[in-house]
């Protein structure tokens, strides 16, 4: 029977540790912000946007989150991140994405200037990501590795295998991986024989959004389970892309949804934030 990975519990006491870094930069004068900007009203969109805005608060980060109708043009949003990519009090800035139709979400990144880029997306800070030389991380991917590391679980020379290949999450996560001295395979929709992959993974990432994809059959005994799915199910409940049940019942470790990496994902933004602040401050003192 697997160990649970308690992803709300390490979240928050990382919580605390930001805080205490946030009141020590308060203390010399410097007030991290973070600029949230919400186009339209899809309801998940708005429950972590609004979400976003409470996590910064309960660690004194100021935030500012600013909402525009769905029928906002490119130029009104290039206008705005042009404003706040200028504003000195402005550390972070962050689009919650999808945008609505008629909006390119990556032409619409890509305006964010780098060194706000809080969620990574940019060319620039993908291509750090690439080099192993990063200040950010996407924040899901990075949430699933401090997992991963607070829980003891060593990386080095293991099988890992990332099921999806999202730019947002299974591209990022396989760099991490590889960085953490893994060997790492990146399965897809189009991968033949899925399972006779897995079933040779020490550590398995699901991040398709297919409730239930990865079942027990499908890994070794003893493998570590992180799961990335968030999949709202008819009867109002959040399940992940594993079936939890099979799959704890041969694995060493596993990630809960909701409770797993999702806490971790919020709190990966917060520390973004934090090293967004610290770095462009330092760099307003040479
Ligand atoms: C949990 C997101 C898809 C598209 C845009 C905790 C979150 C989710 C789940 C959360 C996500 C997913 C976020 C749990 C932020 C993660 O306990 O299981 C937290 O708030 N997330 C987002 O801002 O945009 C998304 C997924």
């Amino acid at each position: 029977m697997a160990i649970i990975l308690d992803g709300k519990a390490l979240a928050s006491k990382m919580k605390e540790e930001i805080k205490a870094e946030v009141a020590e930069l308060n203390a010399n004068g410097v007030f991290p912000k973070l600029a949230v900007i919400l186009v339209g009203e899809d309801p998940a969109s708005q429950v972590y946007v609004r979400n976003k805005g409470r996590d910064c608060e309960e660690v004194g980060i100021v935030s500012q989150t600013i909402v525009l109708p769905a029928e906002t043009g490119r130029e009104d949003l290039t206008e705005l991140i042009r404003s706040l990519n200028a504003d000195d009090s402005v550390h972070g800035i962050l689009v919650q994405l999808p945008l609505p139709d008629g909006l390119d979400d990556s032409e619409i990144t890509q305006l964010i200037a780098p060194e706000k880029d809080v969620d990574a997306f940019s060319y620039y800070n993908v291509g750090r990501i690439m080099t192993g030389d990063y200040s950010f991380v996407p924040c899901t991917p990075a949430g699933c590795m401090e997992l991963i590391k607070l829980s003891g679980i060593s990386v080095e020379g293991k099988n890992c295998v990332v099921i999806g290949r999202s730019n947002i999450v299974g591209k990022p996560m396989a760099m991490l991986l590889m960085q953490a001295n893994g060997t790492v395979t990146v399965c897809h929709s189009r991968t033949r024989d899925i399972s006779g992959i897995t079933n040779r993974a020490d550590i398995i990432v699901v991040a398709i959004g297919k409730q239930g994809f990865l079942t027990g059959d499908m890994i070794k005994e003893g493998a570590v389970v992180i799961d990335v799915g968030i999949n709202r199910c008819a009867d109002g409940k959040l399940r992940g892309d594993c079936d939890f049940e099979s799959c704890a019942a041969k694995a060493s470790y596993i990630t809960p949804v909701p409770g797993g990496v999702g806490p971790m994902t919020r709190v990966m933004l917060l520390k973004n934030t934090l090293n967004a602040a610290k770095i462009q401050e330092v760099s307003k003192n040479v």
